[in-house]
C-alpha cells in the first residue's frame, strides 16, 4: 500500500520509533526503559495524533481560505469505535507502525486492544455518524461533526446468572489521547429565566430573554482523517462545566457551598448518554443536553461565519445544516431566535433562511420513539423558544387552513402541539417543517415516513421528502475488522483502488469458479471464525467447530428486533434432534448460534428475552446427547470493538425484524460485504440489498410490512403451529428459566397477542432456517453466493450515501487541500 498519505509523513521506521520514545518521555514522563502496554499505546497514539493535527489545521484552514459552503452533522451521538488501527490505516502507515514498535519490543495488534471504545452512541444511528464522517473525510467534503462529549458513555454490559447487569462507563479514566481540549473555544449557554420586551435605540421593540441558569460548553476536537487523503476532518464534542464569572459571584454573596452545588449541576448536563428507551422519554436533563449542545454549535457556527463579514442573508451559501433525528431540533426554533431577537431580521426573511439551512434525517417509524416535550416543561426550561414555537405552529397552521379549509382532524394531526394534559411539542413535526428536506433511511421507510408518518406534510411539500439509503463505511468495516478478506481483494483486484471505489469489487465476480480464489476466500473466512472461536473459548469454555455454520444476530435488544423468534427457533431445533436417532444425528448440519446486545437498563421484557436466551443456552451447550450439532452463546457487552470480530466470522446473519419497523439496519451491509449471507425479512435495507446481490443469494421469509398492516387489522389466527406450542410447552414447564421470567414472554406468544408477528411468522422462519442448511451441505454453492454479494455490494458504502447527502441536500463540492511538498 502506498498512499497518498505517506509522501507527506514521515514514514520511515526509525523516525516513527523516535516519535514514540519521545512522547513516553516526555508527555508521559516515564523512561524509555520503564514504560508497560498501555504507556506504550498512548504514546503511539499521541504520536499518530500530532501528525493528524498537522493535516487538520492544514485543512481547516484551506476550508477557511476558500470559502467553502460547510455542512455540519448534528448529533447527540458519534459511535466512533477505537481509533488507533483505523487512524493508521488511513493515514497507510500501519505497517511502518508495526514495524516500528516491533523494534521498540511491543505487538501493535496488542496495543490496539489497550484503547478503551467510545461508546458514545446507542447503536445504528450512532454508528451511522461515524461511519459518515470517516466518508466525508475520504472524499474531502468540507463538513463538520457536532456532538457531545459524554463522560459516561453507554454502560458496560456484564451478564450474571443469565442476567444483564450495567456498569458505567467511565471511558475517561485513564485519559483521551484523540481529543484536543480548547480552553479558547467556549460558549455560554442558558437555561430558565425570562422574556423582556425592550424598546431598542431605534425605538422599535426588542424581545429579550434573560436566563437564569448559565452553563459553559467547552469544545473538544477529535481529528477525523480520511483514507489517502490529506484532509482531516474534526468532530467537536461539547462538554458543560460552570462558567468562569460563577465562582466569584458566590465568593461575594459569602455563599461558597450553595454555589458548589450549582457547579456540580452544571458539569452533570453532559455527564451521561440516555439510552433509547422510551420509558426515559420526557426527562428534563435530556432536554437540557439537546439545548446545550445545540446553542453552542449555532455560536461557533455563526462566529465562523461572521469572521467572512457577509450579510446575514449569505448564512444559507456558507452553512448547511443536518439534524440526525430530532434530537438536535431545537436548533429551528434556536436560529430563529438569534436571527430575530438577536440580528433583527423580520421572521419571513428569518424563517426562509432557517428552512434553507436545516434538513432533518428520519430514523424510526416507531411511535414510542418519537420525541415530544411537554409545553410546561419547554416553557420553563426556554421560555423564549416556546414562543417561537407557537409563532412557527400559527403560520404553519394558516397554510394548512388554505390547503384544507375546515378540516379539523387534518389541523390536529398536523399541529405542532398534540393536546392533552399536558401538550406536548412533537418535536418531528418540527423537523419537518423547519427543513428543507426530509429523508428516510432506506427505500422502503421513506415510503412509510410519507405515508405512515406524515401523510399531510408529504401533501403539502412532496418535494421535500427524498429517501437516501444508509451506507457503512469499507474502511472500517472490511479493511479494519477484516484485513485477510481486504488481503485477498487487493491481490485479486491487483490494487487496493476498492477501498474508495467500491465498484471494482463487481469484478471479482470473474473468479468464482476459480479453484483458488474459492480456496483464498475460504481461508480467510475460516480464519475469522477461528478468530472468534478463541473469543468463544475464552469466554466459555467451550471449543466450537469451525466448520459449523456460524449463524449470528447481534443488534440491541428490542422486540421489534425479534430475538425472541431467533431464540423460538433455537428452542424448536433443539427439541428436533434429541428426538433423532444417532444416524440422523450424524447428517443434521451443525451449528454455532451467537447473540449480542444490550437491552435498555429499564425495558424488562428485553432483559427478560436476554435471561431465555442463556437459559436455553446453558441447557443446550450441556446437553451431550446432541452430538455437538447445537451450540448457543449470548456474548456479553456488544460494541463496535466485538462488531469487529463477529461480523466477519457470520456464515449466516439474521435481520428478522416485523417487517415495516426497521428503518434500514446497518450491520446487515457489514456482514455481506464480509462474505456472510442473511436471513432476513422484506424490511428495512434488505429489500435493497436483495435487489442488488439476488434472490438467489439471501434468505426470505415471512410477512412483508403491507401484510403487517393487513394482518393487524383483520382478525387473529384461531390456531398456533403446533411446533410452536411444542416450544412454549418447554419454556413454561422450566426447562430454561423461571417459569415467572418465561410468563411475561409466552403471553404475548398468542395469536391476539402477536403485535410482532412472531406468531404468524414462525412456520416461514423454520422453513427459512432449513433452506439455510440444505444450501449450507452445498459447500462450492455456498461460496458461490457469498462471491456473488461480496461483489455485489458496492452500492451500499458510505461513500455513496454521503455524495447524495452532499449534492441533494448540502448542495456542497469536496475541497481537498494539496500540500506543496
Ligand atoms: C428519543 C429516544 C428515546 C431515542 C429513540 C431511538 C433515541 C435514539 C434512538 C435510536 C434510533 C433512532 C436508531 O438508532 N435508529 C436506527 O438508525 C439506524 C441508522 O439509520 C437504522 O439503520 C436502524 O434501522 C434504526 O433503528
Amino acid at each position: 500500500l502506498y498512499s497518498l498519505m505517506s509522501q507527506y509523513l514521515s514514514r520511515d521506521v526509525a523516525s516513527i520509533e523516535r516519535y514514540i520514545v519521545d512522547h513516553v518521555e516526555h508527555t508521559l514522563a516515564r523512561t524509555r526503559f520503564n514504560f508497560d502496554k498501555f504507556d506504550a499505546y498512548l504514546a503511539t497514539a499521541l504520536s499518530v495524533r500530532d501528525r493528524l493535527i498537522e493535516s487538520w489545521n492544514d485543512t481547516q484552514q484551506y476550508f477557511t481560505e476558500a470559502g467553502v459552503k460547510r455542512a455540519y452533522y448534528l448529533s447527540m451521538e458519534f459511535l466512533m469505535g477505537r481509533q488507533l488501527q483505523n487512524a493508521l490505516i488511513n493515514l497507510g502507515i500501519h505497517d511502518q507502525y508495526r514495524e516500528a514498535l516491533k523494534e521498540l519490543g511491543f505487538d501493535l495488534e496488542v496495543l490496539e486492544e489497550e484503547e478503551p471504545e467510545p461508546g458514545l452512541g446507542n447503536g445504528g444511528l450512532g454508528r451511522l455518524a461515524a461511519c459518515y464522517m470517516d466518508s466525508l473525510a475520504t472524499l474531502n467534503y468540507p463538513v463538520w461533526g457536532y456532538g457531545i462529549r459524554y463522560q459516561y458513555g453507554m454502560f458496560e454490559q456484564k451478564i450474571k446468572d443469565g442476567n444483564q447487569v450495567e456498569i458505567p462507563d467511565f471511558w475517561l479514566a485513564k485519559g483521551n489521547p484523540w481529543e484536543m481540549q480548547r480552553l479558547d473555544v467556549t460558549y455560554p449557554v442558558q437555561f430558565y429565566g425570562n422574556v423582556n420586551v425592550v424598546n431598542n435605540k431605534d425605538g422599535k421593540l426588542q424581545v429579550y430573554w434573560q436566563g437564569g441558569q448559565v452553563v459553559r460548553a467547552i469544545a473538544y476536537d477529535i481529528p477525523v482523517p480520511g483514507f489517502d487523503t490529506y484532509n482531516v476532518l474534526n468532530l467537536r464534542l461539547w462538554s458543560s462545566s460552570p462558567p468562569e464569572e460563577f465562582d466569584l459571584e458566590a465568593f461575594n454573596r459569602g455563599d461558597y457551598y450553595s454555589s458548589i452545588g450549582e457547579k456540580q449541576l452544571a458539569e452533570k448536563l453532559t455527564s451521561v448518554l440516555y439510552p433509547n428507551d422510551s420509558t426515559e422519554a420526557g426527562k428534563e436533563l435530556r432536554l437540557k443536553q439537546q439545548y446545550f449542545f445545540v446553542s453552542a454549535t449555532l455560536q461557533d457556527i455563526l462566529r465562523r461565519f461572521q469572521k467572512l463579514q457577509l450579510p446575514i442573508q449569505q448564512l444559507v451559501n456558507k452553512a448547511a445544516i443536518q439534524l440526525n433525528d430530532t434530537h438536535p431540533t431545537i436548533a429551528i426554533p434556536e436560529l430563529m431566535r438569534l436571527l430575530v431577537d438577536d440580528r433583527g431580521l423580520g421572521w419571513e426573511e428569518a424563517w426562509e433562511l432557517t428552512v434553507q439551512i436545516f434538513s432533518y434525517t428520519n430514523h424510526t417509524v416507531l411511535p414510542e420513539a418519537l420525541e415530544k416535550w411537554p409545553v410546561p416543561m419547554m416553557e420553563r426550561l426556554l421560555p423564549r423558544h416556546m414562543q417561537i414555537i407557537y409563532e412557527i405552529n400559527k403560520r404553519h397552521l394558516e397554510v394548512v387552513a388554505q390547503m384544507f379549509p375546515g378540516d379539523e382532524q387534518i389541523r390536529e394531526s398536523v399541529s405542532l402541539i398534540e393536546e392533552g394534559y399536558p401538550k406536548m411539542i412533537r418535536m418531528a413535526s418540527l423537523a419537518v417543517v423547519g427543513s428543507h428536506r426530509v429523508n428516510g433511511v432506506a427505500a422502503l421507510h421513506s415510503q412509510l415516513v410519507k405515508k405512515q408518518l406524515f401523510p399531510y406534510f408529504a401533501a403539502m411539500t412532496p418535494d421535500k421528502f427524498l429517501n437516501i439509503t444508509n451506507g457503512v463505511t469499507p474502511r472500517r468495516w472490511i479493511m479494519v475488522a477484516n484485513p485477510a478478506l481486504a488481503a485477498v481483494f487487493t491481490r485479486w483486484l491487483e490494487s487496493d483502488d476498492w477501498i474508495t471505489d467500491t465498484r471494482m469489487l463487481s469484478q471479482l465476480e470473474q473468479f468464482q469458479e476459480n479453484d483458488d480464489f474459492i480456496r483464498e476466500i475460504e481461508e480467510a473466512k475460516t480464519k475469522n471464525k477461528q478468530r472468534l472461536a478463541l473469543k468463544i473459548s475464552q469466554l466459555f469454555g467451550i471449543n466450537v467447530d469451525t466448520d459449523a455454520l456460524f449463524d449470528i444476530q447481534v443488534k440491541r435488544i428490542h422486540e421489534y428486533k425479534r430475538q425472541l423468534l431467533n431464540i423460538l427457533g433455537v428452542i424448536y431445533r433443539y427439541l428436533w434432534i434429541k428426538q433423532l436417532d444417532a444416524e440422523q444425528i450424524k447428517t443434521v448440519v451443525p451449528r454455532v448460534v451467537v447473540f449480542a446486545g444490550k437491552a435498555a437498563a429499564s425495558y424488562a421484557q428485553a432483559k427478560r428475552i436476554i435471561r431465555l436466551i442463556n437459559g436455553v443456552a446453558s441447557v443446550v451447550n450441556n446437553d451431550t446427547s446432541i452430538d455437538n450439532r447445537l451450540k448457543v452463546f449470548f456474548l456479553p457487552n456488544y460494541n463496535v470493538s466485538l462488531a469487529e470480530e463477529i461480523i466477519p466470522a457470520s456464515d449466516i446473519s439474521q435481520h428478522i425484524s416485523t417487517a415495516g419497523m426497521e428503518a434500514s439496519g446497518t450491520s446487515n451491509m457489514k456482514f455481506v460485504m464480509n462474505g456472510g449471507l442473511i436471513l432476513g425479512t422484506m424490511d428495512g435495507a434488505n429489500i435493497e440489498i436483495l435487489e442488488h446481490i439476488g434472490k438467489e443469494n439471501i434468505f426470505i421469509f415471512g410477512l412483508n410490512a403491507d401484510q403487517v398492516e393487513e394482518a393487524r387489522k383483520s382478525n387473529p389466527p384461531t390456531q398456533l403451529d403446533s411446533r410452536l406450542e411444542q416450544v412454549k410447552a418447554t419454556i413454561a414447564n422450566g426447562t430454561f428459566c423461571n417459569p415467572k421470567v418465561a410468563e411475561p414472554i409466552l403471553s404475548c406468544l398468542v395469536p391476539q397477542n402477536d403485535y410482532y408477528m412472531i406468531c404468524r411468522d414462525f412456520p416461514a422462519y423454520l422453513e427459512a432456517q432449513n433452506m439455510v442448511d440444505e444450501a449450507f451441505k452445498d459447500k462450492r454453492g455456498w461460496i458461490k453466493k457469498t462471491i456473488q454479494s461480496m461483489a455485489r455490494m458496492y452500492y451500499f458504502s458510505s461513500d455513496r450515501a454521503v455524495e447524495e447527502y452532499a449534492q441533494k441536500i448540502w448542495n456542497i463540492e469536496p475541497a481537498p487541500f494539496i500540500p506543496s511538498t
